[in-house]
Parts: structure tokens; C-alpha cells; sequence
């Protein structure tokens, strides 16, 4: 069916442009492919469809000279690894069979079937996939771009200001600690919250812990959006003397004074008030939005994302484009766990039509996973689908609870999956593994 509706290009291909230019501001102007974004959605597509097309026949376009494995920050804001670990040159880990055009993307233009870079030059493509990610914007909070990386205000989500988190932490000894989850849609959902655990365990470490309170603030009517791991959570923060505010979003930080504004959302007797919170320490995760240049083509949906199809990953209107990723409009949530999932999907139908082959599709069924590290040695490893919201475990053991080998797994374990395993296109997510390990947790 995805092959039936594509009209290949190829004839019309100008390859002669390939090699009308060699500097490195002029990149070739035509591919096979063009990969939009060296994350880690990005690579895990491109690494395996750079082999099968071909040498120089994928371009990967990332403006970006390092790239991250973001899954670490938390790691690195809680003091437990070192931020040395989280990033390597992106000319590192593109795959040496694509060519890697190291400029921002300006322009998609969909019916032309081309790209236009930051520059102004233009590279052509047949086939385009979008995996550019999501950006914070700490833009989005009043007064916050001037507070953070001082005074104790930090984000675990900024490579910037992620070492700030464990100085600030080890810094403080009295007063408030506040947590901060946007209402918008973000990367890594677990992630405002771990850290407030970890900073639990800072604190009690460093013997202060009963002169710090901490609380934790999210946009959200939630802790976290699948009962099972929402009620392992709530239990965790009880544990652990967190409080938990719902429907309060941040929306100014005012740092001379170290004071934090919240708006109350929801339908609750206090809504639509403001509530303004004095603080010793506040790690703040930033509103995020899709980026200006897909939000203003018309390749995405109205919130801004790259509209595809859930299952398939084919864009709904342009059949030679496919998205994945933070950037995309799959209704589940954000992670890399989730990417590798989606890249298998992708790279089969995408191959399929490029093929001419009638092979049925694959279908993403909405799997993801956040590992919730709620302490030394402990963590809480959530999977499940966010289509369904049903659990989707891979162990035999109950994953909302507290454990060590989910720690161990996540912390030193999945690192060198990431790296040597997901960017080069062999991950495509644990469930090979669930198929041996947990069969009748299959859905
Ligand atoms: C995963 O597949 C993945 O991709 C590499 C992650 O990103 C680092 C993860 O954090 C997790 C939890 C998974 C899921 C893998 C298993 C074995 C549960």
C-alpha cells in the first residue's frame, strides 16, 4: 500500500549538483534521503538506511557539533555520573556512509521535495525524514533566562546547566527545594520529578534533609500518565516527604529575589490564581515547543508537530516524508526508548516503498519506557504504550517497584546500548527480549 502511492523521483534527480561544489558551507544538493536531525531518532535511522542505500546517498543535517545522550542528564544532576559521559562529536556518530551537513535546517518545502539550509542553499531530496527533536524554551518563563546557572536555579534538561544541579544541590542545607513539570508537551516526562528524589537522598546524605522541604510542581492533573507507575510515584514521593502540587505551572522566576511564580490551572477552587513561592533551590524543567521552521510548514498539525500517520510513521499528506521522534505527532510519550521503537518501524516502510516492495507495513503500537530513578541503586522502570496506556514489561518482576536491577540496567547498561547499539541502527527497543523474558505481557 505505501509503495502503491509513491511516484518515485529519481529521474529527476540532478546528480551532476553533487558534485558541483565541495566546500563544506555547500553541501551536495541532492539525496536519496535526508535525514533532518542527528539525535538520537535521527541517527538510529540513518545509520541503518546510509548502509542500505548506499555510500553519500543519506545526508544528515544537524546544526549541532556535539551531540548528547540526554537520557544521562538526570545521572549527572544527581551526582551519580560524570558529565563527560553524556557527549561525543557529532562527526563521531554519524554513520560514515552518510554525508553530514552540519547547518541548521531553515525551510521544508514539501512539494518541492526540497530543503533549504540556514545559509540559503537548497538540498533536494527523494525520500525526507523529520526527526529534529523539540526545543526547551526557557524563553517561555518570566525572568528565568537571567536566573538560571546561578543562585540556585538549574535544569537537568540544558546540557548548560546540568552540572549547575548537583553544585546547587550539594549547596543547599536549609529552606525550599522546588521541582518544576511544564504543562506543554515534553522530552522525558519522568524527568522533572527524578531529580527530586535524588535530591532527597543529596539532602539526607549531607544530614540537612529536615531543613529542607521540597515540593514538587506540575502543570499537569497527574504524576505521571499510566495509573500503575502514577500510583508507584505518588508512593515514592510520600515516602520520601515530597509534596506534590498539581496544576501548578511555572511561569515566572524572579532570581535576585529567589522567589517562583505558578499559575494554578485546572478546574480546582484556586484556579486561575497566581501563587508565589520563596526558594533556596529550584530545578526548573522548561516549557518545550516544536521548532519554528516545522511548526511553520505545512507538514505539521495545527500544535505544530509532523503530522504521520501513528502506526506507519508516513506523513499524512506527503508520502515521501516520514517523522519520528520528539518532533512528530505520535500520540505517546517522549523518550528515546520510544525513538528506537519507532526507528524499526520507520526504516521497514520506508525501505519497503523506496523498494517498490508490497511487504504489509510495520506498525508502531505506541511503546515507550521511562526508567524513574528514584534513588541510589533504586528505580522504578516504566513501559508501556502511550496508545493504550497498558503496561508493556519486559522482565518478569512487578517494574513499579523500586529496583536495583532496573538501576543497574538503566545506569550501566543502557548507556553502551545507546551509544553503540541505538545510533548505529541495531536498537530497536526491548521487545525481542519481552518476546522471551515476559511472552504474556505482549499486547
Ligand atoms: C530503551 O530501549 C532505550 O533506548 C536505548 C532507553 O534509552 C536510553 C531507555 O532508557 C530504555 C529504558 C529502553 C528500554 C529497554 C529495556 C531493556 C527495558
Amino acid at each position: 500500500m505505501l509503495a502503491a502511492k509513491f511516484v518515485s523521483r529519481s529521474s529527476f534527480r540532478h546528480s551532476w549538483t553533487r558534485f558541483a561544489s565541495t566546500a563544506a558551507t555547500t553541501p551536495a544538493a541532492s539525496y536519496r534521503l535526508v535525514v533532518i536531525g542527528g539525535g538520537a531518532a535521527g541517527l538510529a535511522v540513518s545509520s541503518t538506511l546510509a548502509q542500505a542505500l548506499g555510500k553519500n546517498e543519506v545526508a544528515v543535517i544537524e546544526p549541532s557539533p556535539v551531540h548528547y545522550q540526554q537520557p544521562l542528564f538526570t545521572f549527572v544532576g544527581g551526582g551519580l555520573k560524570d558529565f563527560s559521559e553524556t557527549h561525543r562529536p557529532t562527526a563521531d556518530v554519524v554513520s560514515p556512509d552518510a554525508r553530514l551537513i552540519q547547518q541548521a535546517a531553515a525551510e521544508i518545502d514539501p512539494e518541492a521535495s526540497t530543503v533549504t539550509l540556514a545559509d540559503g542553499s537548497k538540498v533536494a531530496y527523494d525520500f525526507l525524514v523529520v526527526a529534529t527533536g523539540i526545543e526547551l524554551n526557557f524563553a517561555g518563563i518570566k525572568g528565568l533566562e537571567d536566573a538560571i546557572g546561578k543562585n540556585g536555579v538549574a535544569s537537568n534538561y540544558s546540557p548548560k546547566y546540568v552540572q549547575n544541579t548537583y553544585e546547587f544541590l550539594q549547596n543547599t542545607t536549609k529552606g525550599n527545594a522546588l521541582f518544576t513539570m511544564p504543562a506543554t508537551p515534553i522530552k522525558c516526562a519522568g524527568a522533572p520529578q527524578k531529580i527530586a528524589y535524588l535530591a532527597d537522598e543529596i539532602f539526607r546524605e549531607k544530614g540537612v534533609r529536615s531543613n529542607v522541604t521540597i515540593n514538587y510542581y506540575t502543570g499537569l492533573g497527574k504524576i505521571f500518565a499510566v495509573d500503575k507507575y502514577a500510583d508507584a510515584m505518588n508512593a515514592a514521593a510520600k515516602d520520601r516527604d515530597v509534596n506534590v502540587n498539581l496544576f501548578h505551572d511555572l511561569v515566572a522566576v524572579d532570581g535576585p529575589a529567589k522567589k517562583a511564580t505558578f499559575k494554578v490551572l485546572g478546574d480546582g477552587p484556586r484556579a486561575g490564581e497566581s501563587i508565589t513561592v520563596p526558594y533556596d533551590f529550584l530545578h526548573v524543567t522548561p516549557p518545550m515547543k516544536p521548532l519554528d521552521f516545522i511548526k511553520n510548514s505545512s507538514i505539521a498539525n495545527a500544535a505544530g508537530y509532523v503530522d504521520v500517520n501513528q502506526f506507519t510513521l508516513q506523513h499524512n499528506k506527503y508520502s515521501n516524508i516520514y517523522s519520528l521522534g520528539d518532533c512528530s505527532s505520535l500520540p505517546t510519550s517522549k523518550t528515546a526508548a520510544a525513538a528506537a521503537a519507532q526507528s524499526q518501524v520507520l526504516k521497514h516502510n520506508l525501505l519497503n516503498q523506496i523498494r517498490g516492495s508490497d511487504a504489509p507495513a510495520a506498525e508502531y503500537n505506541g511503546y515507550t519506557s521511562c526508567p524513574l530513578v528514584t534513588g541510589k541503586h533504586k528505580l522504578v522502570l516504566a513501559e508501556f504504550s502511550g496508545y493504550t496506556g497498558a503496561p508493556q514489561e519486559t522482565f518478569f518482576f512487578n517494574q513499579a517497584k523500586e529496583h536495583a536491577f532496573s538501576y543497574w540496567l538503566t545506569a550501566d547498561i543502557l548507556p553502551a546500548l545507546y551509544w553503540n547499539s541505538m545510533l548505529k541502527g541495531t536498537w530497536a527497543g526491548p521487545a525481542p527480549i519481552r518476546k522471551l523474558t515476559n511472552p504474556t505481557n505482549i499486547n
